[in-house]
């Protein structure tokens, strides 16, 4: 790591197209070849070639008799115990969706506990999302008569908590609060309906353990239960909490891109995903501005990578600094003088890459930590305190900047962000106030909108960052499909110009942009809407789900009836398999363009990507081309329409 040796450049002459898109990402790769400097996508290369077993999920470490590998063209067919193929995948597959519900439920809960001590006043939060507070209690069946904020926003944190305490055989209460009867029903029936988010998560790594279950069928059902558990104990509730905490998202416009860091300012990244850390981080950065002048910076600088980023760029207007596959690239700017992380999505390579810099990296949760970051040990009521010494140790860093060593790409592009359900209603209530939905469908029925796909997900390095995305985007935007993005794809968009008003006039098509421009002019946007709305990050999926099931609801039909799909063009993580599996549950045919470890079973494929239609109503489409990825979304979309009768 940072050879000074400036000799031997590997690959001096490399275009780094084939890892990325994004010319500020390549500019930052090429600078980390001159410095040599590893990133992930040299330790992909030495991974080459990754195990084949693996990749089709027929490899089982389950039990300490194994590893056992089945070979998908002969001998061995089961493993020492006798599990097969099918059983063995569908195993896999339960505790990768057990480690995407587990994480985002645990993301929910912390929430949970933020908001309950601010409503006790033991925490120095102030409840800025009263406004929601209205109806997440009318859904849950609490009165607000004669209650205070604080007394509802604890009443509620209660309820929340009192999910995760049910001993009873009754399901979720944010679930029945949240889905449709109909939804409700027919999970009941599947047996799929989750009564306590951790006794599930237990059951399940039980139920997958050796000499547990034997049933691939069973297994998969599973599989859904964990996907409403991700749905309504992570996304929804985190959701729902979070804007009570700080506030539901509206409207804002700020850059993204590596230009968004700054030159004569302290840069601090804020990078994770629990807005309880990263608002105390801008809150104080606001505050202790004073003391970077003072230390001979211009002020201080904030900028997002992943999903905190979007967090704060949704209700504080920060700018984006890059996706999951920039992180390690923002600190080969030179530039940032700190990298704050709490949970998720954070690469251990980034504290190597900052030891070639002055960066600093601060951990702040006690489960996520990296042995050469600082850890300031975030808790709601110290969160004050913690802040101010992690900002202070970026305005410290800032007089050890080498400017021989920084280098900031200047590419960065206009985006709105901050579009919550909320948002949108109100958009649409200025071109109809009796009812807002009513132009939106209208317009659908029209065909002006052929249909709406959501967006979320990540970046992998097996797929050309962003690559698949902008591409198929691009497709659908150009058919007047309209497109609402989360996470890190969201971020993908917003570099683009995706987000912004301009792109509507750039990608979308001629009845679309007609559509963007009657709302926009409405909403006194001066302008059309963006083609793409950023919903948020990867737990504001529910903010899609919350969108389907309004239109669904408006309609008088199931979410499943509805010209919509959706796609994680780029998924690495867990979380984006169990949010995908919600997302079937839904009804909702899922794209997916990177191929998940289950072609080892042709049983456990047939069932994803066709059979569970049959249950649910969605179903998966696994496709790694844009061009055909969109067309099967279009194709689909034209079916449900045609379905409709419109
Ligand atoms: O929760 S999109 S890489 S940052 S997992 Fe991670 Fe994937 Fe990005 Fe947000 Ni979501
Ligand atoms: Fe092998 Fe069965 Fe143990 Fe898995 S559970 S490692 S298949 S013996």
């Amino acid at each position: 790591m940072c050879d000074t040796n400036q000799g031997s450049h590997t690959h001096a002459h490399q275009h780094y197209c084939q890892q990325t898109i994004d010319p500020a990402a390549a500019e930052m790769l090429e600078k980390a070849n001159r410095e040599h400097i590893e990133t992930t996508w040299d330790r992909f290369e030495q991974q080459k070639p990754q195990c084949g077993f693996g990749d089709l999920g027929i490899c089982c470490r389950n039990c300490l008799q194994g590893p056992c590998r089945i070979n998908p063209f002969g001998e061995p067919r089961e493993g020492i115990c006798g599990a097969d193929a099918d059983l063995i995948v569908a195993r896999n597959l339960l505790r990768t969706t057990v480690g995407g519900a587990a994480s985002h439920a645990d993301h929910a809960y912390s929430a949970i506990h933020c908001l309950k001590a601010a409503a006790e006043g033991t925490a120095p939060y102030e409840i800025r999302g009263a406004d929601k507070i209205g109806p997440v209690a009318a859904k849950l069946g609490i009165s607000t008569e004669g209650k205070s904020t604080d007394e509802l926003a604890l009443e509620i944190a209660n309820a929340a908590l009192a999910d995760f305490g049910n001993q009873t055989d009754e399901p979720m209460k944010w679930l029945t609060a949240t889905a449709s009867p109909a939804l409700v029903e027919t999970w009941g029936k599947l047996g799929v309906l989750p009564k306590n988010p951790d006794r599930e998560i237990r059951t399940a790594m039980h139920q997958t353990s050796m000499g547990v279950d034997g049933s691939p069928i069973n297994l998969l059902l599973s599989c859904v239960k964990l996907g409403l558990v991700d749905g309504y104990a992570g996304l929804q509730m985190g959701t729902d909490i979070q804007d009570i905490l700080f506030g539901i998202p509206y409207p804002v416009k700020t850059e993204a891109n590596l230009g968004v860091l700054s030159n004569d300012k302290v840069n601090i990244v804020v990078h994770g995903h629990m807005p309880e850390v990263s608002e105390k981080i801008v809150e104080w950065a606001r505050k202790l501005e004073g003391e970077a002048i003072a230390a001979g910076a211009a002020g201080i600088n904030i900028a997002g990578i992943c999903c905190s980023g979007n967090e704060v760029l949704m209700r504080q207007g920060i700018p984006l600094a890059g996706n999951y596959l920039s992180q390690e690239l923002a600190i080969i700017t030179g530039a940032v003088e700190l990298m704050v992380v709490d949970v998720q999505c954070f690469m251990p390579s980034i504290t190597k890459v900052a030891a070639c810099y002055h960066t600093k990296v601060v951990t702040t949760t006690p489960i996520g930590q990296l042995p050469d970051a600082e850890y300031l040990p975030f808790t709601p009521q110290n969160a004050d305190e913690k802040a101010q010494e992690a900002v202070r140790m970026a305005i410290a860093a800032f007089a050890k900047r080498d400017a021989a060593k920084v280098q900031i790409p200047t590419h960065k592009s206009e985006a709105w962000g901050g579009f919550s359900l909320e948002t949108i209603v109100q958009a649409l209530a200025a071109v109809n106030a009796e009812d807002p939905l009513k132009p939106l469908i209208d317009n659908i029925v029209a065909g002006n909108v052929l249909g709406a796909v959501g967006f979320a997900g990540c970046n992998n390095v097996k797929v050309t960052q962003d690559q698949t995305t902008i591409e198929m985007v691009k497709d659908l935007l150009a058919n007047n499909v309209l497109i609402v993005a989360t996470g890190c794809t969201a971020h993908a968009l917003a570099k683009y110009g995706f987000l912004s008003p301009e792109g509507a006039k750039k990608y979308a098509g001629e009845k679309l942009l007609g559509v963007l421009t009657a709302v926009g002019e409405a909403a006194g946007l001066g302008g059309p809407l963006p083609p793409v709305l950023h919903m948020g990050s990867c737990v504001d999926n529910s903010r899609i789900g919350d969108l389907l099931g309004a239109l669904a609801g408006y309609l008088g039909v199931q979410i499943k009836d509805l010209p919509v799909a959706a796609s994680a063009p780029e998924l690495q993580h867990e979380k984006a398999v169990s949010i995908g599996t919600w997302v079937v549950a839904l009804g909702v045919l899922t794209h997916v363009g990177v191929v998940p470890p289950v072609l080892g079973s042709p049983l456990v494929s047939q069932v994803l990507t066709s059979d569970i239609e049959g249950l649910t109503g969605g179903k998966f489409l696994v496709e790694t081309d844009p061009h055909a990825a969109a067309q099967g979304i279009l194709d689909h979309i034209n079916a449900k329409r045609k379905a409709l009768g419109i």
